[in-house]
C-alpha cells in the first residue's frame, strides 16, 4: 500500500515540476520582475489617487428636489453642504435651532444663484452642543471640495470642534459675500 503511495506522490511530483520547469522558460525573469514592479507601484499609487465620495451620484438621486426650496439638497446655497440641514431640524436656513450654537470654524463654499447666474461665498457654519434628528435631510453636496489629504479643502469635519459643546446637530447656509468675478 505504501509503494501504491510512493508512485503516486512520485508522479504528483514529476507534474508539479514539470509545469514549473515549462512556465519559467516560457516566462524570463525579467519580464516577471518588470510585471512585479508595476503591480508594486500601481498598489502603492493606489492611495494617493483622488476618490469619489459622492456614492456615484446616489446621495443626490435620493434627494434631487427644488433648486429653490431651501428644504431641498438641491437649493443653490446648499452647494457644498455636507450634513443636516437645520431648516429641517428646528432651525432655519440661517440660524440655529434652540439649545444649539453656531459653530466658531466653518467651512466656506462659492454657489451659484441660478436667479441671476451670479457666484456667492456662503459659509457652512455647523449647529452644536445638540443631539442630531432622525427627521433631518441629510445633504452631501460638498462642491469643489478636496480628498482628506489636501487639508483646508476637505468639507468632511465636524466644524463644532473649537466649541466648548463639541456635539454636531445640523448645518447652515449662510451667505456672506459675493465672489470676486
Ligand atoms: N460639517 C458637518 C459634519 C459634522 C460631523 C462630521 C462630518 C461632517
Amino acid at each position: 500500500m505504501s509503494k501504491l503511495f510512493d508512485r503516486l506522490f512520485n508522479a504528483i511530483d514529476k507534474t508539479a515540476e514539470a509545469g514549473v520547469r515549462q512556465t519559467a522558460q516560457r516566462h524570463g525573469r525579467r519580464s516577471f520582475l518588470a510585471k512585479a514592479g508595476m503591480a508594486m507601484v500601481g498598489t502603492m499609487a493606489l492611495p494617493l489617487l483622488p476618490f469619489d465620495r459622492s456614492l456615484g451620484g446616489l446621495a443626490l438621486a435620493a434627494t434631487a428636489g427644488d433648486s429653490d426650496d431651501e428644504n431641498s439638497c438641491e437649493y443653490w446655497r446648499h452647494c457644498a453642504l455636507d450634513g443636516n440641514l437645520c431648516s429641517t431640524s428646528g432651525g432655519t436656513l440661517t440660524s440655529c435651532p434652540p439649545g444649539s450654537e453656531a459653530s466658531k470654524v466653518a467651512w466656506v463654499g462659492t454657489c451659484r444663484n441660478p436667479n441671476d447666474g451670479k457666484d456667492y461665498l456662503v459659509s457652512y457654519n455647523d449647529c452644536c452642543g445638540r443631539a442630531q434628528v432622525a427627521s433631518a435631510t441629510f445633504c452631501f453636496r460638498s462642491e469643489r471640495e478636496r480628498p482628506g489629504y489636501r487639508m483646508g479643502l476637505h468639507n468632511d469635519i465636524n466644524w463644532c470642534m473649537a466649541n466648548t459643546n463639541k456635539g454636531y446637530h445640523c448645518t447652515v447656509s449662510v451667505v456672506v459675500g459675493m465672489a470676486d468675478a
